[in-house]
Parts: C-alpha cells; sequence; structure tokens
C-alpha cells in the first residue's frame, strides 16, 4: 500500500527528472554553441536518460494506481564561463539528486512501504553511476591543459563516451 505521503514525493522527484533533462538538453545547447561537438553530443544523450529516469517513475506511479503529476518546470541555467564550469555544476547537480534520492529511500523504509523502497534500488545505483561519471569527467579536465589543445582532447572523449547505450540508464 503507498501513501499519499509517498505519492507525491515521488512526483516531486518526476519533476526533477524532468528538470534533469532539461538542464542537460540546455548544456548540450551550450557546448554546441561553443563547437564542442561531442560535449553536445554527450549532454543530449544525458537528457534522454534523465526522460527514461522520469518515465520509469512515472509509470510506477501508473502500476501502482496512482496519479502522476506533472508539474511546471524551472528554467535551467543558459549561461555558462567555460566547460569546466558546466560540468562542475553539473557533478553538483547529480550529488544533489543523490541526496533526494536518499530521503525517498528513507521516507519508504519509514512508511514500511517495501515495494516502493525495491523499485528506488534502481535509481541508487544510477545516482553512483553518474556521479563517477561527472567526477571522471572533471578529473580529465584537471590533467589536460584546457588552454591548448587539451579542450579537443575532451569533446573527443566526451563523444566517445555518449555511444554507451543509455536505453537502459
Ligand atoms: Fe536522474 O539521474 Fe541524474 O539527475
Amino acid at each position: 500500500m503507498i501513501t499519499k505521503e509517498m505519492v507525491n514525493k515521488l512526483n516531486q522527484q518526476l519533476n526533477l527528472e524532468f528538470f534533469s533533462a532539461n538542464l542537460y538538453l540546455q548544456m548540450s545547447a551550450w557546448c554546441n554553441h561553443k563547437g564542442l561537438k561531442g560535449a553536445n553530443l554527450f549532454f543530449k544523450k544525458q537528457s534522454m536518460a534523465e526522460m527514461n529516469h522520469m518515465y520509469r517513475m512515472f509509470d510506477y506511479l501508473n502500476d501502482m494506481s496512482m496519479m502522476p503529476v506533472v508539474g511546471s518546470i524551472e528554467a535551467p541555467s543558459v549561461c555558462f564561463l567555460s566547460l569546466t564550469e558546466l560540468i562542475t555544476h553539473a557533478y553538483e547537480h547529480e550529488q544533489t539528486i543523490t541526496y533526494k534520492i536518499n530521503n525517498l529511500v528513507h521516507s519508504a523504509i519509514t512508511l514500511q512501504d517495501y515495494s516502493t523502497f525495491h523499485f528506488l534500488q534502481w535509481y541508487i545505483a544510477e545516482q553512483r553511476e553518474e556521479e563517477q561519471i561527472f567526477k571522471s569527467i572533471i578529473d580529465k579536465l584537471t590533467i589536460v591543459n584546457v588552454d591548448t589543445n587539451g579542450l579537443f582532447l575532451i569533446d573527443q572523449d566526451l563523444k566517445n563516451m555518449s555511444n554507451v547505450n543509455i536505453i537502459d540508464h
């Protein structure tokens, strides 16, 4: 049995996943505007993955005979000073989402909602992976010299990373 309180919390997270999709779509546009075609591709894929996270929550609420509610989504940032600032922003965003997922898990346990607790396990693993991905890019950005051809190398790397299958993520 899923409580109204849990449904509200899942709907909040559903809308946060939407925000994440929009944030990464906007970031892809910034990258494209700066000539970073690999980064553009990478963030477009990340945006699609976030939509998948939203749909998972949407379908779960439907499966539980509850109503998914799509609210108004806050507009994401449009301007960034550099690719490093943009990636750092994305990494911090993922840390915030991890915090939100952890809170959801805590609520599910507290409310003895073990179906939702089980459903959320996928998100725990996903957040761990996403934080690792963004942290690894930050690490690479600190190794290369972004003022010379380092940015080109990072862009190529992001293009390669965007080739991984995101359907299950
Ligand atoms: Fe939906 O995982 Fe990132 O934000």
